[in-house]
């Protein structure tokens, strides 16, 4: 088992050993460090993932210390297969070795099992919670599925199309912000919770489709209220530490969208 170092308590470190990376966040983490067995928290995931980010933000708010086990892209472990037979999909949260699948359901479970670390991610209230989820669902199944797709379209009638749609989704969004945050900076309100880590984990494919595309898909103009919430976002001490780069994700995009020559 490799050795965790000491952190300074006020630190933000990523420190890797072997194929390994440890994420060692906030002050508390050292108080849950003390208290939870070495090798209790394990994601199994990969840095490129937005899935993958989501449960990674909410390990960092809840300060919870986890061992991160990088899938390599193209194949799939004998763990990751063991540990998600349904979907054989990553994210995956290991705790005590027993798995939690898919994304939004594993920031849930880190909400419910270290409700008394951090602040609360999923909003306290029953009504919000629902338009919380609601959201979040609509986001995967719709919104992302635009942005995927843009990526994918071929032709500018093609483009022209994803564009509109991706479009309306960022108006519905605006507006579910305004809804949601009621004058607050978060969706969650103060803090960062459920529909920031949902929408806020797609950042940077987002802006990897912009430069891809010389097209700007979240507009000032048009959702100033999202780009206002964005920078913020990206910019949270719970965020920064896992958020990629552009340019390292462009160019893994690149070669993951490569087409193959004829
Ligand atoms: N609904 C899943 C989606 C996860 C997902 O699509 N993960 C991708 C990586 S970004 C994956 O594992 N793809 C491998 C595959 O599709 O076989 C979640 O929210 O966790």
């Amino acid at each position: 088992m490799p050795h965790r170092s000491n952190v300074n308590a006020s630190t933000c470190q990523n420190i890797t050993f072997f194929s390994h990376t440890f994420t060692l966040t906030h002050p508390s983490v050292l108080d849950l460090k003390e208290i939870m067995p070495s090798g209790e928290v394990k994601l199994i995931g990969a840095w490129a993932s937005p899935f993958v980010m989501r449960p990674r933000v909410a390990l960092n708010l809840k300060s919870v210390p986890y061992e991160f086990l990088q899938e390599t892209f193209g194949s799939k472990s004998e763990l990751l297969l063991k540990s998600n037979p349904v979907h054989k999909k990553i994210p995956v949260l290991l705790h005590a070795d027993k798995p939690v699948c898919e994304s939004n359901i594993i920031v849930e479970y880190i909400d419910e099992t270290w409700s008394s670390s951090g602040p609360s991610i999923l909003p306290s209230h029953p009504y919000d919670r629902a338009m919380a989820r609601f959201w979040a669902a609509y986001i995967d199944e719709k919104w992302f599925v635009a942005l995927r797709n843009f990526l994918k379209a071929e032709g500018e009638e093609e483009k022209k199309a994803v564009v509109a749609q991706m479009e309306e989704g960022n108006a519905l969004l605006e507006k579910a912000f305004i809804d949601c945050s009621k004058g607050k900076p978060f969706f969650n309100g103060d803090n960062i919770g459920y529909l920031d880590i949902s929408l806020g984990s797609f950042l940077a494919w987002l802006r990897v489709t912009e430069l891809a595309a010389s097209h700007k898909l979240l507009d000032e103009a048009k959702t100033p209220s999202l780009c206002k919430w964005a920078e913020l976002f990206c910019n949270d001490p719970a965020v920064k530490p896992v958020m990629p780069e552009t340019a390292k994700l462009a160019e893994f995009a690149k070669k993951i969208f490569a087409k193959p020559q004829a």
